[in-house]
Protein backbone atom coordinates (compact mmCIF):
# COMPACT_ATOMS: atom_id res chain seq x y z
CA UNK A 1 0.00 0.00 0.00
CA UNK A 2 1.10 3.43 -0.87
CA UNK A 3 1.57 6.46 1.22
CA UNK A 4 -2.19 8.20 2.54
CA UNK A 5 -3.53 11.76 1.90
CA UNK A 6 -5.32 13.67 2.79
CA UNK A 7 -7.94 13.83 -0.42
CA UNK A 8 -10.62 16.00 0.64
CA UNK A 9 -12.01 17.72 3.94
CA UNK A 10 -15.54 19.47 4.92
CA UNK A 11 -17.16 21.54 7.94
CA UNK A 12 -20.82 21.23 8.62
CA UNK A 13 -21.13 24.74 10.76
CA UNK A 14 -24.77 24.82 12.74
CA UNK A 15 -27.37 27.48 11.68
CA UNK A 16 -27.14 29.53 14.77
CA UNK A 17 -24.16 31.95 15.79
CA UNK A 18 -24.19 32.90 19.82
CA UNK A 19 -21.97 36.35 20.07
CA UNK A 20 -20.86 37.34 23.54
CA UNK A 21 -22.53 39.95 23.86
CA UNK A 22 -26.06 37.81 23.54
CA UNK A 23 -24.03 34.95 26.38
CA UNK A 24 -22.99 37.20 28.34
CA UNK A 25 -26.84 39.11 28.81
CA UNK A 26 -28.56 35.36 29.37
CA UNK A 27 -25.75 34.80 31.88
CA UNK A 28 -26.16 37.48 34.01
CA UNK A 29 -29.96 37.41 33.55
CA UNK A 30 -29.77 33.81 34.55
CA UNK A 31 -27.18 35.01 37.55
CA UNK A 32 -29.63 37.94 38.91
CA UNK A 33 -32.23 35.10 39.23
CA UNK A 34 -30.42 32.84 41.38
CA UNK A 35 -29.28 35.76 43.20
CA UNK A 36 -32.51 37.33 43.94
CA UNK A 37 -33.82 33.85 44.79
CA UNK A 38 -31.37 33.07 47.52
CA UNK A 39 -31.52 36.53 48.70
CA UNK A 40 -31.71 35.01 51.91
CA UNK A 41 -29.18 32.63 51.79
CA UNK A 42 -26.57 34.74 50.51
CA UNK A 43 -26.69 37.58 53.08
CA UNK A 44 -26.55 34.80 55.79
CA UNK A 45 -23.42 33.48 53.69
CA UNK A 46 -24.52 30.05 53.37
CA UNK A 47 -24.73 30.76 49.40
CA UNK A 48 -22.05 32.29 47.26
CA UNK A 49 -23.73 34.88 45.24
CA UNK A 50 -23.18 34.40 41.83
CA UNK A 51 -20.97 36.80 39.50
CA UNK A 52 -21.58 38.89 36.37
CA UNK A 53 -19.83 37.62 33.23
CA UNK A 54 -17.94 39.89 31.17
CA UNK A 55 -17.75 39.94 27.12
CA UNK A 56 -14.23 41.74 27.52
CA UNK A 57 -12.88 38.86 29.92
CA UNK A 58 -13.92 36.50 27.18
CA UNK A 59 -12.02 37.94 24.47
CA UNK A 60 -8.72 38.98 26.33
CA UNK A 61 -8.82 35.49 28.37
CA UNK A 62 -9.64 33.34 25.38
CA UNK A 63 -9.80 35.24 21.81
CA UNK A 64 -13.67 33.94 21.12
CA UNK A 65 -15.99 36.43 19.75
CA UNK A 66 -18.53 33.92 19.13
CA UNK A 67 -19.57 30.49 18.50
CA UNK A 68 -21.99 28.09 16.33
CA UNK A 69 -24.94 25.60 18.28
CA UNK A 70 -27.18 23.59 17.11
CA UNK A 71 -29.88 25.19 19.36
CA UNK A 72 -29.85 28.53 20.97
CA UNK A 73 -32.88 29.37 22.47
CA UNK A 74 -33.00 27.19 25.56
CA UNK A 75 -29.31 28.48 25.57
CA UNK A 76 -29.97 32.03 25.94
CA UNK A 77 -32.92 31.10 27.89
CA UNK A 78 -32.41 32.25 31.57
CA UNK A 79 -34.48 29.81 33.01
CA UNK A 80 -32.98 26.91 30.90
CA UNK A 81 -29.60 27.10 29.68
CA UNK A 82 -29.12 24.51 27.81
CA UNK A 83 -30.03 23.39 24.36
CA UNK A 84 -33.38 22.36 23.81
CA UNK A 85 -32.36 19.49 21.48
CA UNK A 86 -35.82 16.82 21.33
CA UNK A 87 -34.51 13.18 21.70
CA UNK A 88 -34.97 11.61 18.35
CA UNK A 89 -37.04 8.27 17.36
CA UNK A 90 -34.83 5.06 16.34
CA UNK A 91 -36.17 5.22 12.91
CA UNK A 92 -34.81 8.99 12.65
CA UNK A 93 -31.49 9.38 12.08
CA UNK A 94 -29.40 10.59 15.31
CA UNK A 95 -28.17 13.97 15.36
CA UNK A 96 -24.62 13.53 15.29
CA UNK A 97 -24.90 11.62 12.21
CA UNK A 98 -27.20 14.25 10.37
CA UNK A 99 -24.23 16.33 11.09
CA UNK A 100 -21.98 14.12 9.61
CA UNK A 101 -23.55 13.24 6.46
CA UNK A 102 -23.41 17.21 5.60
CA UNK A 103 -19.58 17.32 6.67
CA UNK A 104 -18.88 13.71 4.79
CA UNK A 105 -20.70 14.90 1.54
CA UNK A 106 -18.48 18.31 1.46
CA UNK A 107 -14.95 16.04 2.09
CA UNK A 108 -16.53 13.28 -0.37
CA UNK A 109 -17.01 16.37 -2.96
CA UNK A 110 -13.91 17.73 -2.82
CA UNK A 111 -11.97 14.54 -3.25
CA UNK A 112 -13.80 13.32 -6.19
CA UNK A 113 -15.49 10.34 -4.70
CA UNK A 114 -18.82 8.52 -3.84
CA UNK A 115 -20.03 7.14 -0.85
CA UNK A 116 -20.05 3.74 -2.31
CA UNK A 117 -16.26 3.95 -2.59
CA UNK A 118 -16.07 4.48 1.04
CA UNK A 119 -14.84 1.58 3.12
CA UNK A 120 -14.25 2.56 6.47
CA UNK A 121 -15.72 5.02 8.65
CA UNK A 122 -14.49 6.44 12.25
CA UNK A 123 -16.71 8.38 14.15
CA UNK A 124 -14.14 10.60 16.14
CA UNK A 125 -15.60 13.09 19.00
CA UNK A 126 -15.84 14.04 22.54
CA UNK A 127 -19.02 12.43 23.01
CA UNK A 128 -21.12 10.00 21.48
CA UNK A 129 -25.24 10.25 21.54
CA UNK A 130 -25.70 7.10 22.27
CA UNK A 131 -23.54 4.06 23.17
CA UNK A 132 -24.46 1.34 20.63
CA UNK A 133 -24.66 0.90 17.79
CA UNK A 134 -22.15 2.74 17.09
CA UNK A 135 -22.94 6.30 15.75
CA UNK A 136 -20.03 5.58 12.77
CA UNK A 137 -22.15 2.08 11.63
CA UNK A 138 -25.42 4.62 11.54
CA UNK A 139 -23.41 7.27 9.11
CA UNK A 140 -22.05 4.35 7.02
CA UNK A 141 -25.69 3.10 6.60
CA UNK A 142 -27.54 7.02 5.59
CA UNK A 143 -24.09 7.45 2.98
CA UNK A 144 -24.27 4.50 1.64
CA UNK A 145 -20.81 3.55 2.27
CA UNK A 146 -19.14 -0.15 2.43
CA UNK A 147 -16.14 -1.73 4.50
CA UNK A 148 -16.38 -1.33 8.19
CA UNK A 149 -17.14 2.02 10.40
CA UNK A 150 -16.52 2.26 14.47
CA UNK A 151 -16.45 5.01 17.03
CA UNK A 152 -13.45 6.58 19.16
CA UNK A 153 -12.98 9.33 22.03
CA UNK A 154 -10.01 10.65 22.70
CA UNK A 155 -11.55 13.72 23.54
CA UNK A 156 -10.02 16.79 21.90
CA UNK A 157 -7.75 14.92 20.23
CA UNK A 158 -9.97 12.20 18.83
CA UNK A 159 -10.05 13.73 15.17
CA UNK A 160 -6.20 13.60 14.96
CA UNK A 161 -6.24 10.38 16.92
CA UNK A 162 -8.61 8.64 14.02
CA UNK A 163 -6.29 10.10 11.02
CA UNK A 164 -3.45 8.31 12.74
CA UNK A 165 -6.08 4.72 12.75
CA UNK A 166 -7.12 5.46 9.61
CA UNK A 167 -3.55 6.44 8.12
CA UNK A 168 -1.77 2.66 9.95
CA UNK A 169 -4.76 0.61 8.64
CA UNK A 170 -4.39 1.96 5.35
CA UNK A 171 -0.18 1.47 5.13
CA UNK A 172 -1.01 -2.31 6.62
CA UNK A 173 -3.43 -2.42 3.06
CA UNK A 174 -6.91 -2.86 5.64
CA UNK A 175 -8.46 0.45 3.93
CA UNK A 176 -8.59 2.33 0.69
CA UNK A 177 -11.09 4.50 1.39
CA UNK A 178 -11.52 6.35 4.73
CA UNK A 179 -13.71 9.14 6.58
CA UNK A 180 -12.46 10.58 9.97
CA UNK A 181 -16.14 12.01 10.81
CA UNK A 182 -15.98 14.53 14.10
CA UNK A 183 -19.75 15.32 14.99
CA UNK A 184 -18.93 17.47 18.27
CA UNK A 185 -22.40 18.73 19.92
CA UNK A 186 -20.55 20.95 22.56
CA UNK A 187 -23.17 22.52 23.74
CA UNK A 188 -25.00 19.63 25.21
CA UNK A 189 -22.27 18.84 27.42
CA UNK A 190 -21.16 21.81 28.49
CA UNK A 191 -22.45 23.78 32.25
CA UNK A 192 -23.56 27.21 30.46
CA UNK A 193 -24.95 28.46 34.36
CA UNK A 194 -20.36 27.94 35.11
CA UNK A 195 -18.96 31.76 34.49
CA UNK A 196 -15.75 30.07 34.03
CA UNK A 197 -16.32 28.03 31.18
CA UNK A 198 -19.85 29.08 29.68
CA UNK A 199 -18.11 30.93 26.81
CA UNK A 200 -15.55 27.97 25.85
CA UNK A 201 -17.53 25.45 23.21
CA UNK A 202 -19.05 25.84 20.01
CA UNK A 203 -21.14 22.80 17.73
CA UNK A 204 -19.36 21.83 14.43
CA UNK A 205 -18.42 18.58 12.33
CA UNK A 206 -15.61 18.20 10.08
CA UNK A 207 -14.65 15.20 7.79
CA UNK A 208 -11.03 13.87 6.72
CA UNK A 209 -11.07 11.93 3.76
CA UNK A 210 -8.33 9.59 3.62
CA UNK A 211 -6.69 7.87 0.60
CA UNK A 212 -3.64 5.96 -0.69
CA UNK A 213 -2.13 8.94 -2.40
CA UNK A 214 -2.03 7.32 -5.97
CA UNK A 215 -5.53 6.96 -5.54
CA UNK A 216 -6.02 10.76 -5.39
CA UNK A 217 -7.60 12.97 -8.30
CA UNK A 218 -6.87 16.36 -7.24
CA UNK A 219 -4.23 18.63 -4.84
CA UNK A 220 -3.78 16.50 -1.42
CA UNK A 221 -1.67 16.53 1.25
CA UNK A 222 0.94 13.31 1.72
CA UNK A 223 0.29 12.13 5.34
CA UNK A 224 4.07 12.22 5.94
CA UNK A 225 4.08 10.71 9.66
CA UNK A 226 1.44 11.16 12.83
CA UNK A 227 2.17 11.02 15.85
CA UNK A 228 0.05 10.34 19.30
CA UNK A 229 1.23 10.36 23.08
CA UNK A 230 -1.52 10.51 26.11
CA UNK A 231 -0.47 11.08 29.47
CA UNK A 232 -3.31 11.23 32.76
CA UNK A 233 -4.57 14.11 34.22
CA UNK A 234 -8.06 14.75 35.98
CA UNK A 235 -7.50 18.51 35.04
CA UNK A 236 -10.25 17.69 32.64
CA UNK A 237 -12.71 15.61 33.07
CA UNK A 238 -16.54 14.59 32.78
CA UNK A 239 -17.84 11.78 35.08
CA UNK A 240 -20.75 11.44 32.89
CA UNK A 241 -21.42 7.52 32.05
CA UNK A 242 -23.24 4.24 31.92
CA UNK A 243 -22.73 3.59 35.83
CA UNK A 244 -24.47 7.07 36.72
CA UNK A 245 -27.92 5.15 37.18
CA UNK A 246 -26.34 2.17 38.80
CA UNK A 247 -24.33 4.64 41.20
CA UNK A 248 -27.80 6.16 42.40
CA UNK A 249 -26.50 9.08 41.00
CA UNK A 250 -29.46 10.98 38.54
CA UNK A 251 -29.48 14.32 39.93
CA UNK A 252 -28.05 17.26 38.68
CA UNK A 253 -24.95 16.86 39.54
CA UNK A 254 -22.21 19.34 38.37
CA UNK A 255 -19.46 16.82 37.69
CA UNK A 256 -21.90 14.96 35.17
CA UNK A 257 -21.12 17.77 32.65
CA UNK A 258 -17.56 19.34 31.32
CA UNK A 259 -15.40 20.61 34.38
CA UNK A 260 -11.62 21.67 33.82
CA UNK A 261 -9.06 23.33 35.69
CA UNK A 262 -8.52 25.67 32.99
CA UNK A 263 -4.90 27.54 34.42
CA UNK A 264 -3.32 23.98 35.31
CA UNK A 265 -4.53 22.54 31.83
CA UNK A 266 -2.79 26.29 30.48
CA UNK A 267 0.33 25.48 32.10
CA UNK A 268 1.05 21.47 31.57
CA UNK A 269 -0.03 20.81 28.46
CA UNK A 270 1.71 23.62 26.85
CA UNK A 271 5.41 22.11 27.39
CA UNK A 272 3.85 18.63 26.66
CA UNK A 273 2.86 20.05 23.10
CA UNK A 274 5.71 21.89 22.66
CA UNK A 275 8.14 18.48 23.43
CA UNK A 276 5.55 16.57 21.35
CA UNK A 277 5.75 18.44 18.28
CA UNK A 278 9.85 18.91 18.20
CA UNK A 279 10.06 15.11 18.81
CA UNK A 280 7.73 14.20 15.80
CA UNK A 281 9.88 16.74 13.73
CA UNK A 282 12.76 15.09 15.00
CA UNK A 283 11.63 11.34 14.37
CA UNK A 284 10.89 12.84 10.80
CA UNK A 285 14.05 14.36 10.29
CA UNK A 286 12.24 17.89 9.85
CA UNK A 287 13.13 21.17 10.64
CA UNK A 288 10.29 23.19 12.33
CA UNK A 289 11.69 26.26 9.71
CA UNK A 290 10.40 24.13 6.72
CA UNK A 291 6.77 24.32 8.16
CA UNK A 292 5.13 26.73 6.48
CA UNK A 293 1.66 26.04 8.52
CA UNK A 294 0.99 24.82 11.84
CA UNK A 295 -3.01 24.08 11.90
CA UNK A 296 -3.28 23.97 16.05
CA UNK A 297 -6.11 22.67 18.30
CA UNK A 298 -8.64 25.60 18.90
CA UNK A 299 -9.11 26.15 22.61
CA UNK A 300 -7.37 29.43 23.47
CA UNK A 301 -5.79 32.07 21.17
CA UNK A 302 -2.71 32.94 23.93
CA UNK A 303 -1.81 28.94 24.07
CA UNK A 304 -1.83 29.05 20.52
CA UNK A 305 0.27 32.05 20.11
CA UNK A 306 2.74 30.86 22.51
CA UNK A 307 3.12 26.92 21.06
CA UNK A 308 3.43 28.80 17.53
CA UNK A 309 6.69 31.02 19.10
CA UNK A 310 7.99 27.66 20.86
CA UNK A 311 7.93 25.73 17.37
CA UNK A 312 9.25 28.26 15.11
CA UNK A 313 11.48 30.23 17.65
CA UNK A 314 9.90 33.54 16.55
CA UNK A 315 5.82 34.91 16.54
CA UNK A 316 3.85 33.20 13.57
CA UNK A 317 2.35 35.53 11.05
CA UNK A 318 -1.47 34.81 11.17
CA UNK A 319 -1.10 32.82 7.94
CA UNK A 320 1.45 30.57 9.03
CA UNK A 321 -0.60 29.31 12.44
CA UNK A 322 -4.29 30.43 11.76
CA UNK A 323 -7.36 30.79 14.39
CA UNK A 324 -10.68 30.10 14.37
CA UNK A 325 -11.87 30.06 17.55
CA UNK A 326 -13.21 34.09 17.13
CA UNK A 327 -15.93 32.63 15.13
CA UNK A 328 -16.24 28.94 16.20
CA UNK A 329 -14.96 28.92 19.79
CA UNK A 330 -13.52 25.66 21.05
CA UNK A 331 -14.96 22.93 18.85
CA UNK A 332 -13.11 20.23 20.59
CA UNK A 333 -11.39 17.51 18.38
CA UNK A 334 -13.07 19.34 14.66
CA UNK A 335 -11.17 22.64 15.77
CA UNK A 336 -7.77 21.80 14.43
CA UNK A 337 -9.56 20.32 11.37
CA UNK A 338 -11.95 23.86 10.54
CA UNK A 339 -8.26 25.45 10.58
CA UNK A 340 -6.82 22.91 8.03
CA UNK A 341 -9.78 22.44 6.00
CA UNK A 342 -10.21 26.78 5.96
CA UNK A 343 -6.71 27.25 5.56
CA UNK A 344 -4.79 25.13 3.68
CA UNK A 345 -5.60 25.51 -0.28
CA UNK A 346 -3.33 28.41 -1.02
CA UNK A 347 -0.65 26.35 -0.05
CA UNK A 348 2.05 25.47 -2.49
CA UNK A 349 3.34 21.73 -3.80
CA UNK A 350 6.36 20.82 -1.79
CA UNK A 351 4.62 22.68 1.15
CA UNK A 352 4.65 21.19 4.92
CA UNK A 353 2.51 21.93 8.12
CA UNK A 354 1.58 20.34 10.89
CA UNK A 355 -2.11 19.62 12.17
CA UNK A 356 -1.42 19.30 15.57
CA UNK A 357 -4.61 19.06 18.79
CA UNK A 358 -4.43 18.65 22.34
CA UNK A 359 -6.50 18.55 25.31
CA UNK A 360 -8.71 16.16 27.94
CA UNK A 361 -6.75 12.55 28.94
CA UNK A 362 -4.29 14.38 28.50
CA UNK A 363 -3.64 13.84 24.82
CA UNK A 364 -2.14 14.79 21.97
CA UNK A 365 -2.23 13.99 18.46
CA UNK A 366 -0.04 15.12 15.69
CA UNK A 367 -0.16 14.84 11.55
CA UNK A 368 2.67 16.33 9.70
CA UNK A 369 1.81 16.38 6.04
CA UNK A 370 2.87 17.98 2.75
CA UNK A 371 0.80 19.03 0.21
CA UNK A 372 1.60 17.27 -3.70
N1 LIG B 1 -16.24 36.86 33.06
C1 LIG B 1 -15.51 37.73 33.82
N2 LIG B 1 -14.51 37.32 34.63
C2 LIG B 1 -14.25 35.99 34.69
C3 LIG B 1 -14.97 35.04 33.94
C4 LIG B 1 -16.02 35.53 33.10
N3 LIG B 1 -16.75 34.71 32.34
N4 LIG B 1 -14.49 33.81 34.20
C5 LIG B 1 -13.49 33.97 35.09
N5 LIG B 1 -13.36 35.30 35.41
C6 LIG B 1 -12.43 35.90 36.35
C7 LIG B 1 -12.05 34.93 37.45
O1 LIG B 1 -13.00 34.94 38.49
C8 LIG B 1 -10.70 35.44 37.88
O2 LIG B 1 -10.87 36.50 38.78
P1 LIG B 1 -9.90 36.62 40.07
O3 LIG B 1 -8.50 36.75 39.52
O4 LIG B 1 -10.41 37.85 40.77
O5 LIG B 1 -10.08 35.34 40.83
C9 LIG B 1 -10.11 36.02 36.60
O6 LIG B 1 -11.21 36.24 35.70
C10 LIG B 1 -9.12 35.06 35.96
O7 LIG B 1 -9.74 33.74 35.84
P2 LIG B 1 -9.01 32.48 35.27
O8 LIG B 1 -7.74 32.27 36.02
O9 LIG B 1 -9.96 31.33 35.21
O10 LIG B 1 -8.73 33.01 33.78
P3 LIG B 1 -7.63 32.59 32.75
O11 LIG B 1 -6.94 33.82 32.33
O12 LIG B 1 -6.85 31.40 33.17
O13 LIG B 1 -8.56 32.12 31.50
C11 LIG B 1 -9.38 30.10 30.45
C12 LIG B 1 -9.49 31.07 31.64
C13 LIG B 1 -9.79 30.86 29.20
C14 LIG B 1 -10.32 28.94 30.69
C15 LIG B 1 -7.92 29.61 30.32
O14 LIG B 1 -7.46 29.12 31.56
C16 LIG B 1 -7.74 28.50 29.30
O15 LIG B 1 -8.03 28.67 28.14
N6 LIG B 1 -7.22 27.35 29.71
C17 LIG B 1 -6.94 26.20 28.86
C18 LIG B 1 -8.23 25.58 28.46
C19 LIG B 1 -8.02 24.37 27.60
O16 LIG B 1 -7.19 24.29 26.74
N7 LIG B 1 -8.85 23.40 27.84
C20 LIG B 1 -8.88 22.25 27.02
C21 LIG B 1 -10.26 21.73 27.20
S1 LIG B 1 -10.95 21.14 25.77
C22 LIG B 1 -10.91 19.41 25.76
O17 LIG B 1 -10.00 18.77 26.14
C23 LIG B 1 -12.12 18.75 25.23
C24 LIG B 1 -12.98 18.27 26.31
C25 LIG B 1 -14.18 17.63 25.72
C26 LIG B 1 -15.15 18.63 25.12
C27 LIG B 1 -16.13 19.09 26.13
C28 LIG B 1 -17.23 19.88 25.48
C29 LIG B 1 -18.13 20.58 26.46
Amino acid sequence: MGTPAITGSGVFTPPHTITNDELVAAFNAYADRYNADHAAAIDAGRVAAKVHSSSAFIAGASGIHQRYVMEKSGILDPEVMHPRLPPRRDDQPSLMAEMALDACHKALAQAGRSAREVDLIICAASNHERAYPAIAVEIQSLLGAQGFAFDMNVACSSATFGIKAAADMMRAGGANCAIVVSPEICSAHLEWRDRDCHFIFGDVCTAVMIEPEERAQGPHFRIHSTRCATQFSNNIRNNDGFLRRAHGQMGDRRDMQFMQNGRRVFKEVLPLVVSHIAGHLDEAETSASTLSRLWLHQANKGMNDFIGRKVLGRDAAPDEQPNVLQNYANTSSAGSIIAFSQHSDDLPPGAKGMICSFGAGYSVGSVLVERA
